[in-house]
């Protein structure tokens, strides 16, 4: 049975963030041993539970009020607001502290050979993505009218498999869109990781807690500047 008077803080368990993240938690003093490979590592020398999961939860963990905090990439937890949003649902969480690791931008490319004079190059196109709802905020507002196709993996080889006109991905070295013949014309989200808090009532130990490893952060943050 978990503790609740603990600080539960969710992670990603391998990926992009990981490590990052790990390292993160080690200079603010926090003592895990996340050998094993287990879901739920514990602090040994603080009242801290470390949740490590698929990125795509942790928003929605954050969300739920299931953990108090979590690390996450904004582009993951801004689809995920839209997505509750579009249910119905006021989510709700509070950002603690934008990170510096986990840069990268959400944005639209074509194949070379496509012809591209802005925006609407894209109308009635059909565009593969894994972020579906950041994608129609964006093209909305330009008033372009498009049809998905949600992918979430292999976004980049869609337009050669005759899936789509176009893609939203994201990119960091653009490596990835050059290897598969596309070039990149439009960013419309630019992310970074970010911790988040639940939001709601905390106790003063958790929050005198929160405070003492944010400060921990500034500090560890303001030094790798
Ligand atoms: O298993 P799990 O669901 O937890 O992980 P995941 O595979 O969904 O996510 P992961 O680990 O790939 O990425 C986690 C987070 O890292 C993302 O949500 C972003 O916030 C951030 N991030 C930063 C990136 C990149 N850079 C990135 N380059 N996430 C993905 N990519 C991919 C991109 O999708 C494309 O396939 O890398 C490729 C492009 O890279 P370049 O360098 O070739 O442009
Ligand atoms: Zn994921």
């Amino acid at each position: 049975m978990l503790d609740r008077s603990r600080l539960r803080i969710a992670m990603q368990k391998s990926g992009r963030l990981s490590e990052e993240s790990q390292k993160l938690f080690a200079s603010c003093g926090i003592k895990i041993n996340l050998q094993q490979q287990r879901l739920i590592a514990f602090a040994e020398n603080m009242p801290i539970d470390i949740l490590r999961v698929r990125d795509d939860d942790i928003p929605g963990l954050v969300m739920d009020g299931v953990v108090d905090l979590g690390i996450i990439g904004e582009n993951v937890l801004e689809e995920e607001l839209l997505n509750r949003r579009a249910q119905g649902e006021d989510p709700r969480y509070i950002t603690l502290r934008r990170l510096d690791f986990g840069g990268c931008r959400l944005s639209i490319a074509m194949p070379l050979d496509a012809e591209y004079t802005g925006p609407q190059s894209l109308q009635n196109s059909r565009i593969a993505t894994s972020y579906p709802h950041l994608l129609k905020r964006y093209l909305d507002e330009q008033k372009v009218r498009f049809k998905s196709c949600l992918l979430n993996g292999s976004v980049e080889v869609a337009p050669r498999a005759g899936l789509s006109d176009a893609i939203c991905d994201l990119v960091s070295t653009g490596a990835t869109l050059e290897a598969n013949g596309l070039r990149e014309v439009e960013v419309i989200y630019r992310s970074k990781a970010s911790l988040i808090q639940r939001d709601g009532e905390m106790s003063d130990d958790k929050q005198e807690l929160i405070n003492k490893l944010l400060t921990r952060m500034q500090g560890v943050i303001q030094a790798r500047e």
